[in-house]
């Protein structure tokens, strides 16, 4: 046994003499290779290094996005304002009655008592008169009862609507978020595309989008279709999120062909949508030949975030315009719709990032919102309840709390939202003046920065 040691420390001993001589003094064709590789590692790691800057997102001199109100005003000050050319839209099945209903009485409440928008439902079946009769009642502006074309909603006649079945059934069974769905890939599609051109929307220029189901949790007692206008704003949302990896794997390729196709420019506002890739110029280019998931054409990664489109205040012209018409038609054409589950969220988000400035995208911070299962809920601005105010009512909401910007509101407990502000803090990076600092990122804390703790 301690022959056998003696023999193994010898030999260790002699590899490690040869290894050192070698450093000393390598040999012929180990100086060779180094005098070659030494270059193309030090090109490769220069690479990479520009490669990550050049998706560094200058900071703006000012925050470019703030919240629209950050106290309670007397609603009915801004109700004397005129209004803008304005709607909400509610897509619904006749089952919806009742989850329907208790969204319009609550923005009703929250909302539109003071303001009076129409609501505009829309069916991709004859609406049940039972509905038309309850949700007449329960809007204060007017209500319209749409059926879609049926040309919308379904399969167009270039896709295989059997493979497409099929396609969805595989979706199903890999666990792909109501991939198996049929309705729901018809109705992700046509949020995406023709809902924009629907005839009745024509005569408008903003839409806020309702679901069933939903709770606003604070009075919004200003008007957000004036401020959105006022401030120059194309497209306002609540809360960001990530996308499930698995219900589009070529989506943001798609967007970004579209991009390189149409020679538009990769703005601060693309870049905030990536996760720039560590790897060298060559196996950045075979990533992006073999069409690796969520991976642009330059080999980099989408970082899955998006807007959640159950909550969208909009302008109509930026999604009737050619470019996301186009973009629309482009993704159709690839049968993401069917073949994968193309969400209407990431596709709104991507082109919002791809087409707008900065400055054109709003986070209603300032709105509670609840979407089973997310929510974010601002809290209640100290001093700033108009506790007296009879137009706002004598009705229960949380407590004060420092550094809160809402109205009324009624939050579950003293969290602003329930998920982690990582999407949001990463798609506002165009806009915000004041970041998360790198410890912060280290310990997955993301503040909100844009002018509110
Ligand atoms: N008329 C009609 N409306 C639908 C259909 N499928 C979904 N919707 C509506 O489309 C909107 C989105 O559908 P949801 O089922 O809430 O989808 P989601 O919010 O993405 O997913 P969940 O997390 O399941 O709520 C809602 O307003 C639904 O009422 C359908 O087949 N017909
Ligand atoms: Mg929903």
């Amino acid at each position: 046994m301690a022959m056998t040691a003696t023999v193994l420390l010898a030999r260790a001993g002699r590899v490690l003499a040869a290894i050192v001589r070698n450093l000393r003094q390598p040999p012929r064709r180990a100086r060779v290779v180094a005098k070659f590789a030494l270059p193309v590692v030090l090109l490769c790691l220069l690479d990479v290094l520009l490669h990550i800057l050049s998706y560094r997102i200058p900071r703006p001199p000012q925050d470019l996005d703030k919240p629209f109100a950050t106290q309670c005003r007397d609603p009915l000050v801004a109700a004397s304002q005129p209004r803008e050319n304005a709607t909400f839209v509610m897509l619904a099945r006749n089952s919806d009655i009742e989850t329907a209903r208790q969204t319009i009485e609550n923005i009703e409440r929250q909302f539109n008592q003071w303001f009076h928008y129409p609501v505009l439902f829309i069916n991709d079946v004859e609406w049940d008169p039972d509905f038309i009769r309850v949700l007449n009642t329960s809007t204060s502006g007017r209500a319209t009862f749409h059926v879609v074309p049926e040309a919308d909603w379904t399969y167009p006649e270039w896709v295989d609507s059997a493979a497409a079945r099929q396609s969805m059934a595989r979706q199903g069974m890999r666990g792909v978020y109501n991939g198996a769905k049929e309705a729901y890939h018809k109705m992700c599609r046509f949020y995406s595309g023709s809902f924009y051109k629907l005839e009745p929307l024509k005569q408008y220029k903003w839409y806020w989008r309702l679901e069933p189901d939903v709770r606003f949790t604070c009075a919004v007692t200003y008007d957000p279709f004036v401020e959105m206008a006022r401030h120059g704003k194309a497209y306002g949302f609540t809360i960001a999120l990530w996308e499930e990896p698995n219900t589009c794997p070529s989506l943001f390729r798609a967007v970004d062909d579209f991009r390189v196709q149409k020679q538009l420019p990769a703005t601060d506002m693309w870049k905030a949508m990536f996760v720039p890739s560590w790897l060298p110029w060559p196996l950045r280019r075979l990533r992006a030949m073999f069409h690796a998931e969520h991976v642009s054409s330059s080999g980099d990664r989408w970082n899955l975030c998006h807007y959640w489109s159950n909550f969208e205040i909009a302008d109509l012209d930026f999604f009737r315009g050619n470019l996301y018409q186009e973009l629309y038609q482009h993704l159709d054409r690839q049968g993401g719709f069917w073949f994968e589950r193309f969400g209407d969220a990431p596709v709104h988000s991507l082109a919002v990032h791809l087409l707008l400035k900065p400055e054109e995208v709003h986070h209603f911070s300032d709105i509670g919102y609840h979407h089973e299962p997310f929510f974010q809920c601002p809290g209640n601005a100290p001093g700033g309840q108009l506790h007296t105010n009879t137009a706002l009512g004598t009705g229960k909401y949380s407590p004060e709390s420092p550094g809160a910007i809402g109205c009324r509101c009624e939050c579950l407990d003293d969290r602003r939202r329930n998920n982690r502000g990582i999407c949001l803090n990463t798609m506002q990076t165009p806009l915000a003046f004041h970041r998360p600092t790198f410890l912060q990122r280290q310990r997955g804390q993301y503040p909100y920065t844009l002018n509110i703790p």
